[in-house]
């Protein structure tokens, strides 16, 4: 019988597979073992009543196995390897907490508007630490030939890093980190990620809230909802700054002059 699992759906579009890079590791390893499953999209921001009850804290993912509802990535993936050891995707444990604090830094950097602050700087010490493990293993995974479960829980947050640091501070891997490169090419090239990730479209209007500022959009749906009599609509690619109000459900967008950068 399939295994049910509760994923995001995309930001203003909830009937496509959303930006979650939990729910995203959870769907790459019962692709990678091939685990025949009924997906379920959950909108974030309406969630259902039937979810509540299976997921109090309103999370996903959420995974359902023997008549049972699972939540937290750890471990759901933990049970997945232990109820389906084959093919297997333990990581050997000298290699479990590579890249692990990739996605903290990450996010902190995304989200400061200190053009003075050590975000980027301790972001930049986390991939050299992963281009140097890369530099001095076999690969082209972390643990080798094989792809095991830190490459899966790191593959959607590096995505998540290159699309949204590209469109909101115009930021790239640095060019120098070539295994970091090359890592990344292998694992957004895997069939189980084409098969499991979210347009990039998706994966900024899902950061957008969280920074704050934004590139003004058309094809970003939520962004149509309205706009302040005083502001015209912004050209297309240019910065814009998100107002929600806080009683309706209206959002407005201001064209801002300031570099995105900072
Ligand atoms: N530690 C959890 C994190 C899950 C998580 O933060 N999910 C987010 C979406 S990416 C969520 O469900 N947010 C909904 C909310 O907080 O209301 C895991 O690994 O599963």
């Amino acid at each position: 019988m399939a295994l049910e699992v509760c994923v995001k759906a995309a930001v203003g579009a909830p009937d496509v597979l959303g930006d979650c890079p939990f729910s995203q590791r959870v769907l790459l390893t019962l692709e990678e073992k091939s685990v025949p499953h009924k997906i379920h999209l959950i909108n974030i921001s309406d969630k259902p009543k039937w979810f509540l009850n299976i997921s109090p804290q309103g999370k996903v993912p959420v995974l359902k196995i023997d008549d049972k509802w699972v939540s937290d990535s750890d471990v759901i993936v933990g049970i997945l390897e232990e109820k389906y050891p084959e093919p297997s995707l333990k990581t050997p444990p000298q290699f479990a907490s590579v890249g692990s604090n990739i996605f903290g830094t990450f996010v902190t950097f995304l989200k400061s508007k200190d053009s003075n602050d050590v975000s980027e700087k301790a972001l930049l010490n986390e991939l050299e630490a992963l281009e140097n493990h890369l530099k001095t293993h076999d690969g082209p995974f972390i643990a080798g030939e094989r792809v095991s479960a830190v490459d899966l829980s790191l593959a959607p947050k590096l995505y998540h890093l290159e699309v949204a640091l590209g469109h909101f501070k115009s930021w790239s891997v640095p060019g120098s980190l070539s295994h970091v490169h090359n890592y990344m090419k292998a694992l957004f090239s895997l069939d189980s990620f084409e098969k499991t990730k979210t347009e990039e479209k998706y994966v900024i209007a899902g950061w957008a809230p969280k920074t704050n500022r934004l590139r003004y959009s058309s094809t970003l749906v939520y962004l149509t909802s309205g706009y302040s009599s005083e502001a015209s609509t912004p050209k297309e690619g240019s910065i814009v700054k998100e107002v929600r109000s806080p009683f309706t459900s209206t959002v407005w967008i201001k064209p801002i002059t300031k570099s995105i950068g900072g």
